[in-house]
């Protein structure tokens, strides 16, 4: 399962969709340039952690991270930009997932921050997010709280036992814990959601940034999952934190957290689109060569019938995706429709994604399944996306409430 250096592909996904008006310069700026710059990097990914690291360094080196914090702070463009962020997304994953990765999380872990965080603390942090310098994680699930976010126990007490919840100004004590936390372990600072007032539901959650060696934060506690992918279980234990280090407002944490999710949960669909694309381009090259019944496995109509269903697959998540990011960036529509669009990107992007590379190893035959094949390592790459930032059964729940809310209006 190893995956050893990124190797350089001469496989180049369409370009076309750059056309498309939800574009505009800056952008496909990005998608011209990316492209060769990720194919040169020769990173071990034998080593997850090591590899992200490396990955880190490398886009904060060559300014690609600027793109996940607001211009103020470091950043490319004024603001956090969705099509910006699609378009790295797609671009890394299409090269190396784990490139992909590293940068997502650089943008997801500092995210509250960059919507929630006070002046100051975005100082400290967001320039060292764009330099690679601080490499960040986002700490929302708990055992018994993944899509239920308002049950999640982890609880920022107060430091007086005759009081139940601490005032902003004054210290929080943390304890509980966070699992399936990407970054675990190795980031320099985690953007914690917790419980400042227990019986509060998800009005009773806030946000605090938290740096790892914070005593009584114990953040060792590794995953291992079935494709490269730093996970951890995060225990916290008293462990203190002042009030400046809340990010936004008491008990206003759940919503910071979906205004988090909205933004990244576009770029998981381009994520998954990135990886699409490269299964159909693998398909493509293995299908025009390989030769069967006296002819290439191309020129076989059930073929190109099935290269065609993967395409149209393709286009309409990068439909959906694209519409969800401009929406955002545009300011089109109101809050909820600029959630049921993310949420529709991410559900179509990821399924439609999954089916693709699932038809792309079937093409490879034995060549499919053979460990250290790219089809291989996108297969197990893609299961994931399916289920974290809102597994697809969260989104469809967000869809479908928000089509009931429509029809009562
Ligand atoms: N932006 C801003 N506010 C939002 C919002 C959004 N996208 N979505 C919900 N809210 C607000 C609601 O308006 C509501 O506000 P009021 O309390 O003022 O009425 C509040 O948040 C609670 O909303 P809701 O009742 O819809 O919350 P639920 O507890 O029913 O949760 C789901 C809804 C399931 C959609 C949510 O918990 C979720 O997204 N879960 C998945 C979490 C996830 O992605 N986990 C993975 C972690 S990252 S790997």
């Amino acid at each position: 399962m190893s995956a050893g250096v990124m190797q350089a592909t001469s496989l180049r996904p369409s370009t076309a969709h750059l056309a498309l008006p939800f574009f505009d310069e800056a952008h496909r700026r990005i998608a011209a340039e990316l492209p060769d710059w990720v194919n040169a990097q020769r990173v071990d990914e034998t080593d997850d952690r090591a590899a992200c690291r490396d990955w880190v360094r490398r886009m904060g080196a060559d300014g690609w991270l600027r793109y996940c914090v607001p211009g103020a702070f470091g950043g490319a463009l004024p603001e956090l930009d969705s099509r910006a962020l699609v378009l790295l997304r797609e671009t890394l994953a299409f090269h190396s997932p784990l490139a992909d990765f590293a940068f997502a999380m650089q943008g997801l872990g500092s995210g509250a921050i960059s919507l929630g965080g006070s002046t100051a603390t975005k100082q400290d942090y967001l320039p060292h997010v764009a330099s690679g310098a601080k490499i960040a994680a986002f700490a929302l699930s708990e055992p018994e709280a993944g899509s239920d976010v308002a049950a999640m126990k982890l609880l920022a007490g107060s430091a007086r036992p005759d009081c139940a919840v601490q005032e902003k100004d004054g210290s929080y004590f943390l304890d509980g814990s966070k699992t399936w936390i990407s970054n675990g372990g190795m980031a320099d600072f985690y953007c914690v959601f917790a419980k400042t007032d227990p019986h509060g539901g998800s009005r009773g959650i806030s946000a605090f940034v938290v740096d790892r060696g914070t005593p009584g934060l114990d953040d060792s506690a590794h995953i291992p999952v079935m494709a490269p992918h730093p996970l951890a279980t995060l225990k916290f234990e008293r462990c203190r934190v002042s009030g400046d280090q809340m990010l936004g407002e008491l008990n206003a944490g759940f919503k910071l957290a979906m205004q988090t999710l909205d933004i990244f949960r576009a770029s998981v669909a381009a994520a998954a689109l990135g990886m699409a694309r490269r299964a159909l381009a693998e398909a493509i090259a293995h299908a025009s060569h390989r030769k069967m019944f006296g002819q290439t496995l191309a020129d076989f109509q059930l073929t190109q019938a099935r290269l065609g269903e993967m395409a149209a697959l393709i286009d309409a998540g990068a439909l959906l995706t694209y519409r969800a990011a401009w929406m955002r960036d545009t300011g089109q529509g109101d809050l909820r429709a600029r959630s049921v669009a993310a949420a529709m990107a991410k559900m179509t992007a990821t399924e439609n994604a999954q089916r693709v590379i699932d038809m792309a190893l079937q093409m490879h035959g034995g060549l499919g399944v053979m460990v250290g094949s790219k089809v291989e390592s996108l297969y197990r790459d893609i299961r994931a996306l399916r289920i974290y930032e809102g597994a697809t059964e969260v989104q469809q729940l967000i869809i479908g409430k928000a089509a009931l809310q429509e029809t009562k209006q």
